[in-house]
C-alpha cells in the first residue's frame, strides 16, 4: 500500500496566502490597485539597481517578491484566538512574540502567527497580525456584558474547517485534496460579512466606546482587515499613492530610509467606508470603516541591543516632534527622524561589530581560511556575513497602523498595561521569543561554516 502523501505545510500556508489575496482582491478592489503599483514600483526599482536586481535573483527573492504579504485580523474570545492557533498550526505557522497595543490606547494585545524555519521562510513567508480584543478595558459594564453574549453566540469556524484540523491533528498532516478543500472552508473564518449582528442602536454603542470593539462585536467573524504586499521602495509607493486614488497614511512608520535598512518600514492607504445593513426590524442601512492595503519594507533584525537604541531614537524623535506624527507635522517628522537616527551606524560591518544586528554567516573561499577564528576568518575572506531579515513586527508602528485606520481624532494615552501571560492563556500555548529564533539562525550559519571549513565548533 501506498504511504499516505500529506501536502507541506509550507504548500498548504502558499495555497491559502494566495487564495485570501485573491478574495481580499475581489472584496476591496483599491488592495488590487496597490498590487499593481507595488509591482510596477519594485520593476522600476530593479531596473534602476542591478545590484540589488542580482542579489535579489541569486538568493532567491526574486520569485518570493510577489507573493510576500502579511495580514492581520481582531478576534474577540479566547476560544477564538485558540481556533485560529489550530487553524494556523495546519500551515506551520506559530505564534511569534507578543505586542500591547494598549500602549497607543487600542483595547488590544496580539501576536503574529508565522513560519519559523528559514527554509519555510523562504518557501513562503506568509504572516497574519492576530489581535484579541481585551474586554476587560471596556468601561461600561452593560456593554461589556452585551459584547460578550455577542462573542459567544457566534461561530467563526465552519465545521468543515473544524473537520480538518481534527484530522490534521489526529493524523499529522493533510492530503493534497484534503488540503485544497482545507484552505476553502478555511477562507470563511476571513471573509467580510456586509451585515451586521447588531442594531444600529447597538453598533453605535459599541462605535461609540471605541470604534475597533464594534468592528471586533459587530459581525459574524474576523474579516482580514488588511494585505500587506513587500515593495522595494516604500518612499515611492507612498508617493505615488495618491495618484491611483488612494488616501496614503500621513507618515511612514518605523525607522528613516537607510544604506542598511533595519526592522521594518510600513504605510497603508486608509480604511475605506463601507456600506453595511445593520439587525432588526428593517435591515437599515449604515457604513463601518475597517478594511485598508498596506504595504511593507523589511530590513534587518536587530538584537535587544540594537533594538533597545531603535526605542531610544525612535522615542527621542518623538518626543522632538512634541506631537503624534500626523500629515501636518510629515515633512518635519522625516527630518527629526533622519536626523536622530544618523546616531545609528549604517554600515553592516559596524553593525556586526556593535552587535546591533543578527548576522547569516557562510564561507565565501574556504582555500583562504586560517586558523579557527571566527573574526579572523572574516578578515581573510574565507567568511561572509548578511543580514538576517526581521520577520516581525513593531508595536509602535503597529499602534500607528491601527489608529490611521480607527481616524486620527483617536489618540489617547495608555489604558493599561500589557498581560502577556493572559493572552498566552487565551491561546492556550506560550508565543515563542522572536528573538530567541535570530540568535539561533545566527548560531546555527556560524556552526554550519565551522562545520563546512571542518573546525571544531568548539575552538571559534
Ligand atoms: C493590525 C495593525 C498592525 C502591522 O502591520 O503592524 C499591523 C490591525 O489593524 O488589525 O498589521
Ligand atoms: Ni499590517
Amino acid at each position: 500500500m501506498d504511504p499516505v502523501r500529506f501536502m507541506h505545510p509550507d504548500a498548504i500556508r502558499a495555497l491559502f496566502s494566495s487564495a485570501l489575496s485573491a478574495m481580499y482582491k475581489q472584496e476591496v478592489p483599491l488592495y488590487g490597485d496597490l498590487l499593481d503599483l507595488v509591482a510596477e514600483v519594485n520593476t522600476q526599482t530593479l531596473a534602476a539597481q542591478p545590484a540589488l536586481a542580482e542579489r535579489l535573483r541569486s538568493s532567491g527573492d526574486e520569485q518570493r517578491l510577489s507573493v510576500e504579504r502579511h495580514g492581520a485580523i481582531r478576534v474577540g474570545t479566547a476560544e477564538e484566538l485558540r481556533g485560529l492557533r489550530r487553524l494556523f498550526a495546519v500551515m506551520g505557522m506559530s505564534p511569534v512574540g507578543y505586542y500591547d497595543l494598549s500602549i497607543a490606547a487600542v483595547p488590544v494585545h496580539a501576536t503574529a502567527f508565522r513560519p519559523i524555519e528559514a527554509a519555510s521562510l523562504r518557501a513562503n513567508p506568509f504572516r497574519v497580525f492576530t489581535s484579541l480584543l481585551r474586554l476587560e478595558l471596556i468601561e461600561d459594564p452593560q456593554l461589556r456584558e452585551q459584547a460578550c453574549q455577542l462573542l459567544n453566540a457566534r461561530t467563526i469556524f465552519t465545521p468543515g474547517v473544524m473537520a480538518f484540523i481534527d484530522r490534521h491533528e489526529r493524523d499529522g498532516g493533510l492530503t493534497d485534496t484534503d488540503a485544497q478543500a482545507f484552505v476553502q472552508e478555511a477562507l470563511e473564518t476571513f471573509r467580510w460579512h456586509q451585515s451586521a449582528t447588531v442594531s444600529a442602536q447597538q453598533y453605535r454603542a459599541l462605535h461609540d466606546q471605541h470604534r475597533l470593539i464594534a468592528d471586533v462585536v459587530a459581525f459574524r467573524g474576523p474579516h482580514i482587515n488588511h494585505l500587506t504586499p513587500r515593495t522595494l521602495d516604500i518612499d515611492r509607493a507612498q508617493a505615488q499613492m495618491r495618484s491611483r486614488g488612494m488616501t496614503p497614511k500621513a507618515v511612514i512608520e518605523g525607522p528613516p530610509p537607510r544604506q542598511c535598512p533595519i526592522l521594518l518600514r510600513q504605510t497603508s492607504f486608509k480604511a475605506l467606508q463601507e456600506a453595511v445593513t445593520f439587525a432588526g426590524g428593517d435591515g437599515a442601512p449604515g457604513h463601518h470603516t475597517a478594511r485598508f492595503g498596506e504595504i511593507e519594507q523589511r530590513g534587518a533584525a536587530l538584537t535587544p541591543a540594537g533594538k533597545a537604541l531603535y526605542d531610544r531614537l525612535l522615542s527621542q524623535a518623538r518626543q522632538a516632534l512634541g506631537a503624534a506624527p500626523c500629515a501636518d507635522n510629515a515633512e518635519q517628522y522625516a527630518h527629526i527622524l533622519n536626523t536622530v537616527f544618523s546616531a545609528f551606524p549604517d554600515d553592516y560591518a559596524s553593525l556586526r561589530t556593535h552587535k546591533l544586528a543578527y548576522f547569516s554567516y557562510y564561507v565565501r573561499d574556504a582555500t583562504k581560511a586560517r586558523g579557527t577564528n571566527l573574526e579572523a576568518l572574516i578578515e581573510q575572506g574565507a567568511v561572509g556575513f548578511e543580514p538576517l531579515v526581521y520577520e516581525d513586527f513593531l508595536p509602535v508602528s503597529a499602534a500607528g497602523i491601527f489608529q490611521s485606520n480607527l481616524g486620527d481624532s483617536a489618540k489617547a494615552e495608555a489604558m493599561t498595561q500589557g498581560n502577556q501571560q493572559q493572552l498566552e492563556a487565551a491561546l492556550g500555548a506560550r508565543v515563542i521569543d522572536e528573538t530567541t529564533l535570530y540568535a539561533q539562525a545566527q548560531a546555527q550559519s556560524i556552526a554550519s561554516c565551522l562545520h563546512a571549513l571542518e573546525i571544531p565548533a568548539t575552538s571559534a
